[in-house]
């Protein structure tokens, strides 16, 4: 298997995100790419490269994705950031004030010039810090989906964008949830570039994947599905229901599957198959699979309980729908054992 890693992955080294009221040190931290990347090489496992993609093509597959506006955003914040006041360039940046949904009176369509008041119109919560290297990490991580499914297209059977910051929180025109770039949504809007007519993917992170499935929401060609906690009481909280099926030409192309906090593997892992049977009913060409592995038992900020011989099993099912597949590194903060728990399934998957 194709492995793609992000070179640039440390310039984002978030250090505290807001949480309930007080400054925590970060959970995603540049430890856990690393983590993955040593245990592939201990294990043997894979073929290491770093992604080779020209910038117009890269600029195309993220525009394929993400408004204009929004990447513009991205590319200035930081200067932006610590051009409101150089004592900036000391501290990550974070939003603490959001416009609420114009039905109670706020307006969306206005964009302040003030930057704090940008970060908020662009960022969905206080827990997703924006640094100097911020973009270049996140730009170097969309340039691994878009290579690991290049890899793909090209005949590899399955390729793994190893890359963070993650990208299934990040919607259209937002970031949050640690993520920036929605590097599975590039990965599966290449392949529909490609020429598969039909994608599915298959998010198995902790937490609902709120950006892809905004992304694709109202698209027949990509089936989305996701696997998580349920929002009632998780993270992202305001989306994720089982109600949400899709909408316009994209009704029915959407499969939410919520579950409580302290679901273990054997209710997961139907939960699983029911996800893996209603992508063999959409009949596409290929997978993607935004690949969390906070279902740990140990994650720190999540209430699964897998354990780290279960991955291999999770790949074998994934590997049942015989489709070329990328697989992009999401969530997963149990640090010590997410390299173990990462290879685990993409090795059950390969065998
Ligand atoms: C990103 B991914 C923890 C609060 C939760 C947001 C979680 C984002 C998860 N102190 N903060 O889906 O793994
Ligand atoms: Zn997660």
């Amino acid at each position: 298997m194709k492995i793609i890693h992000n070179p640039l992955h440390a310039l984002h080294h978030g250090r505290e995100e807001m949480f309930r009221g007080r400054m925590v040190a970060c959970h995603e931290v540049p430890a856990r790419q690393d983590f993955v990347l040593a245990a592939l090489r201990q294990r043997g496992f894979g073929l290491l490269q770093e992604p080779v993609v020209n910038a117009a093509d890269l600029d195309h597959a993220i525009a394929g994705v993400h408004v204009e506006a929004y990447t513009q955003f991205l590319a200035g914040a930081w200067d932006e950031w610590v051009a409101m006041d150089p004592t900036n360039a000391q501290r990550d940046a974070l939003p603490s004030v959001w416009p609420l949904p114009s039905r109670h009176g706020f307006r969306t369509d206005a964009l302040p010039r003030n930057f704090a008041a940008r970060l908020g119109r662009f960022g969905f919560d206080a827990g997703t810090p924006l640094m100097r290297g911020t973009w270049a990490a996140a730009r170097a991580g969309a340039a691994c989906a878009f290579s690991a499914a290049r890899c793909v297209l090209q005949g590899e059977r399955a390729a793994f964008a190893l890359t963070r910051p993650p990208g299934h929180h990040a919607g259209p025109d937002f970031f949050g949830g640690y993520c920036f770039l929605n590097n599975a949504a590039i990965a599966a809007q290449a392949m529909r570039d490609g020429g598969h007519a039909k994608v599915a993917v298959l998010d198995i992170d902790y937490h609902h994947g709120n950006g892809t499935q905004t992304i694709f929401y109202e698209r027949p060609d990509v089936f989305t599905v996701s696997l998580h906690g349920d929002p009632s009481t998780e993270y992202p909280f305001f989306l994720g229901y089982a109600d949400e099926q899709g909408a316009g030409a994209g009704q029915g192309c959407n499969l939410n599957i919520p579950l409580p906090r302290g679901t273990d593997f054997k209710a997961w892992h139907q939960a699983l198959e029911q996800g893996l049977h209603a992508i063999a009913q959409f009949a596409p060409s290929a997978l993607v699979v935004p690949m969390g592995l906070d279902t740990f038992k140990g994650d720190p900020i999540s209430g699964f309980t897998l354990e780290s011989a279960d991955y291999r099993v999770v790949g074998q099912a994934l590997a049942s729908l015989n489709l070329p597949t990328v697989f992009t590194f999401e969530g997963g903060y149990a640090v010590d054992e997410v390299g173990t728990n990462a290879v685990n399934l993409l090795q059950g998957f390969w065998q």
